[in-house]
């Protein structure tokens, strides 16, 4: 096995998924900071690495992949050995549920909950989130909260890599909205049981800590200007 290396930052939800999945699986995979605050990967040299200069970005020796669910998919399907069949069945359709959850992730929930707010407000563009930003994680957690209606995890009624993208991306969600356990039942309560997951709280808690304390830290201080 080459050596692995991983392009992160700590508050980045599509980085801690990546994280959580090697900690299940017990890679050695060294993780490299890319302070996107200071633009390190507005470099030429990060964007030799990914021309979409977005972390993260997996190196595997002289292979290079970016986009944490293309990532986590190449991993599991690499290096999953007995975990293998559980965080991504094999099985065509229990299979292509897992994907679509992914893609789900990648198109609209990282995005709508997370970013659409963390990154304006990095900007120094927005001093809060608005209430269309609101609208839309509501929307996003009640398609989330019909997922959960089909099985216990979002995917399966065992925990999948897809688990572990949402879940990184709803755990980052809190900071700006809380999910309401009375108008998204099953959602709060998935979420609830995945923030006492080992892995979560060991590789995931300090990344949504640090996220937090810095946008709130961006708002207040836009506020005061
Ligand atoms: N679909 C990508 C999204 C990656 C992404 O947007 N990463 C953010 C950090 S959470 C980033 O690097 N943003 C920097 C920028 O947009 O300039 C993935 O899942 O890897």
């Amino acid at each position: 096995m080459s050596k692995l290396m991983l392009y992160m930052a700590p508050g980045s939800p599509p980085s801690r998924s990546v994280m959580m999945l090697a900690e299940i699986l017990g890679l050695q995979m060294e993780c490299k900071l890319v302070n996107l605050i200071k633009l390190e990967h507005r470099t030429p040299e990060f964007k030799k690495l990914n021309p979409l200069m977005v972390v993260p970005v997996l190196r595997d020796g002289d292979f290079v992949l970016s986009d944490s669910h293309a990532i986590l998919k190449y991993l599991v399907s690499a290096y999953g050995g007995r975990h293998q069949e559980t965080l991504y069945p094999s099985e065509l359709k229990a299979r292509a549920v897992v994907d679509q959850r992914l893609f789900f992730n990648a198109s609209v929930f990282f995005r709508k909950v997370v970013n659409d707010v963390a990154f304006p407000t990095f900007l120094g563009a927005i001093k809060a989130p608005s209430e269309e930003h609101i609208a839309n994680i509501e929307e996003t957690y009640g398609v989330l909260d019909e997922y959960l209606q089909k099985s216990r995890f979002v995917a399966a009624d065992q925990l999948t890599i897809a688990d572990l993208s949402l879940g990184a991306s709803a755990t980052a969600a809190q900071i700006v909205h809380k999910m309401d356990a009375k108008r998204f039942p099953h959602g709060a309560e998935w979420l609830s049981r995945m923030e006492k997951e080992p892995v979560f709280q060991k590789v995931n808690a300090p990344g949504v800590e640090l996220l937090g304390k810095l946008m709130r830290k961006f708002w207040r201080e836009a506020n005061e200007a």
